[in-house]
This record gives structure tokens, C-alpha cells and sequence, in this order.
């Protein structure tokens, strides 16, 4: 496939593509593990995604930062405690389907069809299609078609990594008064009151398909998250203790980033009939 004049294709490591996009709107990096999304910067922006310096790149392990694609369920698998968290898409290898710009920016759709591999970890058919519209704003939906003959239990989540200047002044707005199951400690069902601010682990599924903004005062901006098809929100800080045991996030990065997720978990699995389709979307926007 012929690649448009601002998207090229590197091996960060030989073996391991990159696509590295240079556009007036923005530039931005896409690995072929997971399809992962690992870098936005809108022009005249610092970063909006954040990426460890400390990410492990190699086939098959997943990618600290970006929007690791956490599929086809989120958590520890519902029933087998030796499979990988959050799903095996994305640490498989992608296919790339598109590669266009448009003065607005870049489009590029990814795909993950169902083989023998992914039998042995999900006895389904399928095919999972990853677009992402890379401009002034990101735009990534997941959507994912039933190639088999009975019904698909699917949780899911566009994890996304947000770079903030300061996690303690930061502030997310958007999901007052919504329920949502507060997994630090003993998993537990709570209602959230007023604005989410951050002085210790966060790690919550919040009952919600609202949009979200997060006020970044210390990078002086604030990023929008809006949603498709997700009834989940999940809202994670690692704080002190639990980016000590990350190996492959800085002990101080909890300073400088958390995690807003376009998901469905819990309740709001999704159960997609033989046949049909279901596309899960992200769209981030900075002010
Ligand atoms: O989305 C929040 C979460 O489920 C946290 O519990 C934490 O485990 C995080 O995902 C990262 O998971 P990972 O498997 O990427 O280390």
C-alpha cells in the first residue's frame, strides 16, 4: 500500500513498524502492535497523549501511554485468570487497511480478523477495524463485527493516556452524580459528587456515556473527551504506590498524566447478535 506524503513508515526496533505522521495539523506516531495509537500533538501544542519514556516496544507486550486498545474484554478475563489483561488486541499485530490525508489531516484504518491465535484466547469469529482521523482533534472508533454464529459477550476500552502538568490542580468535570464501581481496595458501588479531583489512586468505572473535560491549569488548556457507543468512563490515576510496581512508568509520572476511558465494562458489556456490528469511539479535543 502507497503511504501519503505525510505518513512514513520506521522500525523504532527492526521488527517493530511505526508510522510516523508530519502534518500541518498535527504530528503523531501509530505502532502496528495493538494499533496502537502512541503519540498525538496537535500544531501548536505540547503532547495531549502521554507516553512512558520508560514503554516497553517489542511484539507482543503492550504499550505504556498512548490508547492501548483493551479488547475483547477489559480487567482481568471474566473467567481464565491466565489470560492477559485487558484482552489480546493490543499486544497482536494489526493489518493496515488505509493511509489518506486531507488538508484537515490524516485517516488510517487498521484491522484484526480472527485466526487460529486468537481462537486459543476467544472462541469467536470476527474482525475488529480501528480508524483513527488525526488532525486538530483525534477521532478513533474500535468497531467490531460478529463473524460467528451466536452472540458476543464484548467488554472494551480506548484507554487513554492524557498528558496534565500537574495531576494535583487538575480537575474532571462531567460525571457529577454518576454511579460508578470503585475498584482501590474492596470493589465497591459509589455515587460521584461534584467535580473529580486527584490526591491519591483513582481507578473507577463510571456509569456514564457523558463527555468529559479535563482543566489542566499548570499546561494552562483543557481537553474534551467525547464518546460513541460507551457506557462506560473509566477515570485512573496510578498514584505513589502503584507506579512504583509499573515498570514501565516512572515512579513521578502519576504527576503527569491519567487515564479517561471511552469503555463498556460491568453493566455495560455489550452483547453484539451473530451478524452485527458495534463501534466504540473516542474523540479528544484540546481548548
Ligand atoms: O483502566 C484502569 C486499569 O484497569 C487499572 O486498574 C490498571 O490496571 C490500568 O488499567 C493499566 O492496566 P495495564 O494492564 O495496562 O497495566
Amino acid at each position: 500500500m502507497s503511504l501519503p506524503a505525510s505518513v512514513q513508515l520506521c522500525e523504532a526496533i527492526p521488527g517493530y513498524p511505526v508510522f510516523i505522521i508530519q502534518h500541518p495539523a498535527c504530528t503523531a506516531r501509530i505502532a502496528l502492535n495493538g494499533a496502537h495509537v502512541m503519540e498525538w500533538i496537535p500544531a501548536g501544542q505540547s503532547p495531549v497523549l502521554y507516553h512512558s519514556p520508560q514503554a516497553v516496544l517489542e511484539p507482543g507486550k503492550p504499550i505504556r501511554g498512548g490508547i492501548p486498545v483493551c479488547w475483547p474484554w477489559f480487567g482481568p478475563h471474566p473467567s481464565d485468570e491466565t489470560m492477559p489483561m485487558h484482552g489480546f488486541a493490543r499486544t497482536r499485530p494489526w493489518t493496515l487497511m488505509e493511509a489518506s490525508e486531507s488538508d484537515e489531516g490524516v485517516k488510517m484504518s487498521f484491522v484484526l480478523c480472527s485466526d487460529a491465535a486468537t481462537h486459543e484466547l476467544w472462541p469467536h469469529e470476527f474482525e475488529a477495524h480501528l480508524t483513527v482521523h488525526l488532525g486538530a482533534t483525534l477521532d478513533v472508533s474500535l468497531m467490531t463485527i460478529n463473524k460467528s454464529g451466536s452472540d458476543m459477550l464484548l467488554a472494551e476500552a480506548l484507554h487513554t493516556y492524557l498528558t496534565v502538568g500537574d495531576i494535583s490542580q487538575v480537575t474532571v468535570k462531567g460525571l457529577d452524580g454518576s454511579g460508578y464501581l470503585d475498584t482501590v481496595g474492596e470493589r465497591t458501588e459509589r455515587q460521584q459528587s461534584g467535580d473529580i479531583t486527584f490526591d491519591r489512586e483513582v481507578d473507577r468505572q463510571y456509569h456514564s456515556s457523558g463527555t468529559v473535560t479535563v482543566t489542566d491549569p499548570a499546561l494552562n488548556r483543557t481537553l474534551t473527551i467525547e464518546k460513541g457507543e460507551s457506557g462506560t468512563t473509566v477515570v485512573w490515576n496510578p498514584w505513589i504506590e502503584k507506579s512504583k510496581r509499573l515498570a514501565d512508568l516512572p515512579d513521578e509520572a502519576y504527576h503527569h498524566f491519567l487515564c479517561i476511558e471511552a469503555a463498556n465494562a460491568g453493566a455495560a458489556t455489550v452483547t453484539l447478535p451473530s451478524g452485527s456490528a458495534h463501534t466504540l469511539r473516542t474523540i479528544i479535543s484540546v481548548q
